[in-house]
């Protein structure tokens, strides 16, 4: 974890089934999250499936299907950039949503890596690339696996 106040945790996920539900757009950034995601589960001894969806939008109906599906948890994963539209506010607020009702509804954990930045340079900084200070795509699958291991 990082940032002021982040805690260290560390992670279990052997003998978890885990579904990693990435949005599509802004391709650098998420291969980056995607990456992370994959290496911190992989790493945790986690199993791991990967579905991808056109845009952040469509996260929380792919994270309801996983959970239908059987996983012990789910990390999402998007990119939004605040453009000159309202549209950056209606896809995190449906992201941020969603997301959270499934997580509430079901009782499965869902780790949130949505971006939600002003600029594509804030984005690469999080995204877990050769350059970036932080991986919010590990951060989100370490803390999905956590939450398992704490309820
Ligand atoms: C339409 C749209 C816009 C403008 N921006 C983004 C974005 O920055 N990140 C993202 O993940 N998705 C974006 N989308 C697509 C929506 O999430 C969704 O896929 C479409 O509205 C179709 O339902």
């Amino acid at each position: 974890m990082s940032g002021a106040g982040a805690p260290t945790i560390t992670t279990d996920g052997r003998g978890l089934r885990v579904t990693v539900v990435a949005a599509s757009w802004h391709t650098t950034v998420m291969d980056g999250l995607v990456a992370g995601a994959l290496r911190a589960l992989v790493e945790a001894g986690a199993t791991t499936t990967l579905v991808r969806v056109p845009g952040s939008f469509e996260l929380p109906v792919a994270a309801s299907r996983a959970v239908a599906a059987g996983a012990d948890a789910v990390v999402a994963l998007g990119v939004v950039i605040r453009g000159e539209t309202p549209h950056f506010d209606y896809v995190c607020q449906a992201a941020t949503v969603g997301l959270t009702e499934v997580s509430v509804r079901t009782g499965v954990p869902v780790g949130f890596g949505v971006l939600t930045t002003d600029d594509e340079a804030q984005a690469l900084d999080r995204a877990g690339l050769p350059d970036s200070r932080e991986d919010k795509g590990a951060e989100a699958a370490q803390a999905a696996l956590a939450t398992v291991r704490a309820c």
